[in-house]
């Protein structure tokens, strides 16, 4: 019948998942060698291989496939906005930063190799990310894309990184620490949209322009990709209140008496679902145009970020 029609066909999200992070780890242990000097080639792929969920290559390689580029020429982007992402998190870690001992279940970074070494492993990262990016000889495909488009890309995200982009989210959110009134929604969005959405963004941006997409759909794209970023977060502050409650068997859990500034402590819990609600629908408005079966990746993906329990 008509109706069925409308049901999307089955879409396996779990095996696309394992399969492209699969693909994903595999490039990634091809591109940091264990080269001379040793100990700094050891630092980064500690990090960089310590078992992240790759959210956001994969992004990356279903936005190219999306507006109709091959998987190959989503690997180099796919590479540098992981390295980018790792990088992020070890300097992050450090000391002067959050000074934390643990990042995906094993001591940080700066922790096992030091300091030194950590910051040099997080700016050697950044590097190779765009060095990556812009040799045409890291693109696994004859002809690899064509210039204009890397370009492109590496325009796109030398800025999302910067003193705009992930930066300034970091920048703010430093300032906004331990001050003792709460930080306004305002501030909260943007730390958010600059510390968590803007490397989502790139992801998904890269795949778009190295697939070829065309203006259009990489702003949409885009505007997909703010969304789930700004979503990612708002589901971690209430996955914050509702773990940390069931933890302490109560209702008011560890996010009330901590200092940091949430969604759920400026608007409530139940506002902070029907914001979350909006985000993920928004989100999916912006892939109507294209096409329902090549569109499943990234339906489904802002789902599992919507969803997820952890
Ligand atoms: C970029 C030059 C430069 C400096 C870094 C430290 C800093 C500036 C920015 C901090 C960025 C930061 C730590 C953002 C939080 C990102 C975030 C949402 C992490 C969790 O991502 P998941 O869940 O983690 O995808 P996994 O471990 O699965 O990769």
């Amino acid at each position: 019948t008509k109706d069925t029609m409308r049901i999307p066909p089955e879409f396996d999200f779990k095996g696309y998942m394992l399969t492209k992070a699969a693909t994903v780890n595999r490039a990634l242990d091809l591109a940091v060698p264990l080269a001379d000097p040793r100990r700094i080639h050891e630092a980064m792929r500690y990090s960089l291989l310590a078992g992240g969920k790759r959210v956001r290559p994969i992004l990356c390689v279903a936005s190219c496939e999306l507006v109709g580029g091959s998987e190959a020429f989503a690997i180099p982007p796919a590479l540098a906005v992981e390295m980018i992402h790792t990088m992020s998190l070890i300097h992050d870690d450090l000391p002067c930063m959050d000074d934390d001992d643990l990042r995906r279940g094993k001591p940080t970074c700066h922790r096992v190799f030091g300091e030194a070494i950590a910051v040099l492993a997080g700016d050697a990262l950044l590097s190779l990310a765009f060095h990556i990016l812009s040799n045409p000889n890291s693109y696994p495909s004859s002809p690899s894309p064509p210039s204009s488009l890397i370009v492109r890309s590496i325009s796109e995200l030398a800025f999302c990184v910067g003193s705009e982009g992930l930066v300034a989210g970091q920048v703010v959110d430093i300032e906004s620490t331990g001050v003792s009134e709460s930080v306004p929604i305002d501030r909260l969005e943007y730390i958010h949209l600059h510390k968590t959405a803007v490397l989502l963004e790139a992801s998904v941006v890269l795949g778009a322009i190295i697939g070829g997409g065309s203006d259009s759909q990489v702003e949409k794209l885009r505007r997909y990709a703010r969304c789930i970023g700004l979503l990612f977060q708002v589901v971690d502050d209430i996955l914050d209140v509702t773990k940390s409650s069931q933890e302490l068997g109560k209702t008011a859990g560890k996010d009330l008496v901590s200092d940091k500034t949430t969604y759920p402590k400026l608007i409530g819990l139940e506002k902070s679902r029907e914001f979350a609600e909006e985000l993920n629908h928004e989100a999916k408005q912006q892939l109507e145009e294209f096409d329902s079966e090549k569109a499943a990746p990234l339906v489904h993906l802002a789902n599992y970020i919507a969803y997820r329990q952890k």
